[in-house]
């Protein structure tokens, strides 16, 4: 791995696996590492070849949140404004993964604090280590959950359990996180970049287009009325029934075999 760049991108079978990579810190942001992100998730909606995401980080952690180096205060100056720095930096890479209709995996290979642990969250298909932790770290700082991490686990974990995490900082497990469905799975600690890797590789070998739409329905419901919801179905559906991967896989099952979906 390149030690030189905050994070490796490399495009391989239209799976873009982006590496935080400031192991030393456990991948704390940095202002390179916040750039480097969000040009790799702007590369992700920006190229075709590009049909899936997996997001992971190098060495033993995940992601530990903002880099608490760059805020000692100790350093002088006025203090910073932490609300242009979730404006300048978090918000719009939060902006860009949600808005992303291409699935995002991400393989949560060891602790996930603050806004690394959100910013798995806000990934759509979570695999995490057993080793791997998540802590909501801000309460021990004096912060609030940032990085969309208020709306996600309110919406995922709903008002209890967000609030017994967020206000306590305690660690919870891979497994438990996935056994109170934060997550999709925990997996042994060895099998997990090769599990993560292969589910991303099949989605990135799926029919694209509706996978996006997908995603795009799913995130819409918890803000609509059925009405609403049934309409975007609707919508959505027309759309996808126009595709050529829509009619490769019609023609695949007729034919008893398996569809080479090309992503449009
Ligand atoms: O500022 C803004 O722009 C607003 C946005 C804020 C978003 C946020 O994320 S605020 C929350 C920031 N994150 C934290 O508060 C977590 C801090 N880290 C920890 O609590 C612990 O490191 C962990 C629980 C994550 C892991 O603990 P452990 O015991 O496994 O590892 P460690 O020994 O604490 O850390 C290993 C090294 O990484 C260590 O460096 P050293 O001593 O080996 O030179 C440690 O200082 C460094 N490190 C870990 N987290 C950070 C960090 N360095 C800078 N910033 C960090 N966040």
């Amino acid at each position: 791995m390149d030690r030189s760049e905050p994070v490796v991108s490399d495009l391989s079978g239209g799976v873009l696996r982006l590496t935080l990579n400031r192991p030393e810190r456990l991948n704390a942001f940095n202002e390179p590492m916040h750039l480097a992100l969000r040009a790799g998730f702007e590369r992700a909606r920006d190229d075709a070849a590009v049909r899936a995401v997996l997001l992971t980080g190098a060495g033993r952690g995940f992601c530990a949140g903002q880099d608490l180096g760059d805020r000692d205060p100790r350093k002088g100056g006025p203090a910073p404004d932490l609300g242009q720095t979730l404006e300048r930096f978090y918000n719009p890479t939060l902006r860009l993964m949600r808005g992303l209709e291409k699935p995002i995996v991400c393989a949560v290979n060891g602790v996930a604090a603050g806004a690394g642990a959100n910013i798995a969250l806000a990934c759509d298909i979570v695999l995490a280590a057993t080793s791997a932790r998540f802590i909501q770290a801000f309460a021990k700082i004096g912060l609030i959950p940032d990085a969309g991490g208020s709306w996600n686990l309110a919406r995922i974990l709903g008002e209890p359990r967000a609030k017994a995490l967020a206000l306590t900082a305690e660690p919870v497990s891979a497994e438990t996180a996935a056994g109170w469905g934060m997550i999709w799975r925990a997996v042994p600690d060895d099998a997990l970049m090769a599990e993560a890797g292969a589910l991303a590789a099949a989605l990135a070998a799926g029919p694209t287009l509706g996978l996006g739409l997908t995603k795009r329905l799913i995130q819409a419901a918890a803000g609509n009325d059925l009405d609403t919801q049934l309409d975007l179905e609707r919508d959505c559906q027309r759309q996808a029934g126009q595709s050529a991967d829509y009619a490769e896989g019609v023609i695949a099952f007729l034919d008893k075999r398996k569809p080479e979906f090309r992503g449009r």
